[in-house]
């Protein structure tokens, strides 16, 4: 996981599941594009259609309108007069946004250390169970910081998927404080040379401030037993809240100084777009894509693949070898 982006056997599996899971969203980018964009002129309203279905797609306003204006360049240079040649052109305009970021975890280090933070149902714990059994599988060991102390139930649901994904828990009592469950799991990582750790983190406290604070706090024990850790600290976000959640994104950010993004429940959504538009506005990586309930579901982003499933249908259909 931390050399190529995307393990060459995998992708195809990816590929699958993606375009399985995108495809059954009827109103997604892809079926939008298909419907009313191709067979007719490449004219000012094919442009305007376009733009709406990016939109639409939660691709965000101002990364739709620079792509389209780059789009427009290139059909005219390339002399492009039929609608599916421009929508390739557009596919490839979008692969080069996406090919600008180095989305590849930084887990060389031992332990290295993973925190996740993001609101209350993002996907936090679900994607640190997913997270440890990839990582198990490949033959690295995982311990989990149980630090979301605030809701009784948080350090129940941890174990639980600790237990389906092999990783050791360190936890205390529901209301304790997440600095010293995070510092004790920094120390047994250390003494039993794990090769990562995995922290799980509150979504909400009494106020945003608070939860903020506690983050800092947080990171700046881990600093204190590891001085150049956390090596990520990715931000959950779920694929439907699309762009609303920029705002709340820009607030951890500018606490947190965020590494990577995990984009949740990409399988439930017909926002396809959201993945660039987010990217596009925090200028932080998608890292991982969430795309369903079970411990297999969760992936490193693969551009490419992804692009072939939006886009699926247009042109040569990708075909995953
Ligand atoms: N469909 C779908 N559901 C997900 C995904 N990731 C998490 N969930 C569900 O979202 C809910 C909240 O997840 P949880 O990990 O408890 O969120 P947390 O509050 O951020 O820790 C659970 O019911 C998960 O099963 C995903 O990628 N796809
Ligand atoms: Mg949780």
């Amino acid at each position: 996981m931390t050399e190529e982006a995307v393990p060459e056997p995998h992708r195809e599996a990816w590929w699958r599941r993606m375009s399985g899971r995108l495809g059954r969203a009827s109103a997604g980018f892809g079926a939008l594009i298909r419907s009313t964009l191709l067979r007719r002129k490449l004219d000012d309203e094919f442009y305007d259609d376009l733009l709406e279905a990016l939109i639409a797609a939660d691709c965000g306003v101002a990364t739709s309108e620079a792509l389209l204006e780059r789009l427009r360049a290139r059909v005219r240079a390339e002399h492009i007069h039929e609608p599916e040649r421009a929508l390739l052109a557009l596919k490839e305009e979008m692969l080069r946004v996406f090919a600008t970021r180095d989305r590849r975890l930084r887990l060389d280090a031992r332990p290295a250390v993973v925190v996740m933070v993001g609101v209350n149902g993002s996907g936090k714990t679900t994607t640190i169970g997913k997270l440890a059994h990839r990582l198990r599988g490949e033959g690295r060991s995982c311990l989990v910081a149980a630090a979301d102390t605030f809701r009784a139930a948080a350090v129940d649901q941890m174990r639980i998927w600790a237990a389906r994904s092999g990783a050791d828990v360190v936890a205390h009592q529901p209301g304790g404080d997440p600095g010293a469950v995070v510092f004790d799991a920094l120390q047994a990582a250390v003494a039993r040379r794990s090769d990562c750790v995995l922290v799980d983190t509150a979504g909400r406290l009494h106020t945003k401030t608070n939860l903020m604070a506690e983050l800092v706090k947080v990171r700046n024990v881990i600093r204190r037993v590891i001085p150049e850790a956390p090596h990520e600290t990715l931000l959950v976000i779920e694929a439907p809240t699309g762009m609303n959640a920029i705002a709340q994104a820009r607030v951890f950010h500018e606490a947190l100084a965020l590494t990577g993004i995990v984009l949740t429940k990409l399988d439930g959504t017909s926002k396809g777009g959201t993945v660039l538009a987010i990217e596009e506005e925090l200028g932080v990586p998608v890292k991982l894509v969430g795309l369903g309930e079970g411990i297999d579901d969760l992936n490193v982003f693969d551009p490419g693949a992804y692009l072939d499933a939006l886009f699926a249908g247009v042109g040569e259909a990708p075909q995953p070898e």
